[in-house]
């Protein structure tokens, strides 16, 4: 593919972005580096793509993914739009460059590439990833059921058949697995947890897997309410906000309630564009301006971690 400005303005195949991926680290030897964290059920690759300043090593980090479910295509999207910014604004714009010097940044773009291949080969409408399951016909299991937090309760389902399976037990899933031993690893020094997903326009943040208050539910309020706000201000959009239970639904299970209970204390899932009339199906000349209020919710999160 080439690297043109458009290119962003696209969704891409699996195999474009991990062509993509090994190019991005081949032009941006200086900023980034490639981490392989695991692999899929059908045997692909994780990469992760560390992104750092041209400084020293930084104590602070950073995780974004994207494309935990297959058919939300805007999030692999946004993850490829936020690494070709952060390189390209490093040292241009402010915020960007504060990020980087402060912070690595571990952006997975596909956590799910079983999956999102088969929205591009089979299933446009496919959620889960592609684990064979035991004693079903169907496959797959929901990677957002799949964390160990309440892990398949209400809001869940334990049938294979079903588009929220919880999987076997937590972690059943070696994509699951793959990113929560990688953040266990780094715990001390990943202090933000981003999971993107589509699509109903929501900055969310823990909890999903019941309707506890999080200890820092005020202050994760004020900065997704800070987000939204500045997003309606900018874009025109509106971005409802509020912990993932009350929000959206009750949902156990899920990546960044699992990450706020390893410690990780700004935790948050962004469900982006848009609101219902494409859905899933959101048109690629909606994904600038998707990504870029993403991008500005990211901001004003990466920033208030980094002073506190
Ligand atoms: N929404 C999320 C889902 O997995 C969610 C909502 C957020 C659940 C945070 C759990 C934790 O259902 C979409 N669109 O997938
Ligand atoms: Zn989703």
């Amino acid at each position: 593919p080439r690297s043109g400005g458009v290119f962003y303005e696209r969704y891409h195949s699996l195999e474009d972005i991990y062509y993509w991926i090994n190019k991005t680290n081949q032009d941006h030897s200086d900023m980034v580096k490639i981490i392989l964290i695991g692999s899929s059920s059908e045997k692909r690759p994780l990469y992760v793509i560390k992104l750092s300043g041209r400084r020293d090593e930084v104590k602070r980090a950073m995780w974004l993914d994207c494309g935990i479910h297959a058919r939300e295509w805007i999030a692999p999207a946004f993850c490829m739009w936020f690494v070709k910014y952060a390189i390209e604004f490093y040292n241009q714009n402010t915020e960007i460059t504060e990020m980087l010097n402060n912070m690595d940044i571990y952006v997975l773009t596909v956590m799910n590439p079983d999956g999102y291949k088969y929205t591009w080969t089979t299933d446009r409408m496919w959620r889960k990833n592609r684990s064979v399951n035991k004693d079903s016909e169907c496959a797959g299991a929901d990677l957002n059921r799949n964390f160990d937090a309440n892990w398949c309760t209400t809001g869940a389902s334990s049938n294979p058949c079903d588009p929220t399976y919880c999987g076997q037990f937590p972690e059943s899933e070696p994509e699951t697995q793959a990113v929560a031993q990688f953040l266990r690893s780094h715990k001390d020094t990943v202090k933000l947890y981003l999971s993107i997903h589509s699509y109903s326009q929501m900055l969310l943040f823990p909890y999903s897997c019941s309707y506890d208050e999080a200890p820092n539910h005020n202050e994760l309020f004020e900065l997704v309410k800070e987000a939204s706000t500045k997003i309606r201000r900018y874009y025109r959009n509106i971005y409802k906000y509020g912990p993932g239970a009350k929000t959206i639904y009750l949902a156990p299970g899920g990546s960044d309630d699992w990450a706020y209970n390893l410690g990780i204390k700004y935790s948050f899932t962004f469900e982006l564009q848009d609101r219902g009339r494409y859905g899933f199906l959101l048109p690629p000349s909606f994904i600038p301006q998707a990504c870029n209020e993403a991008l500005l919710a990211s901001k004003i999160i990466a920033l208030h971690v980094i002073k506190n």
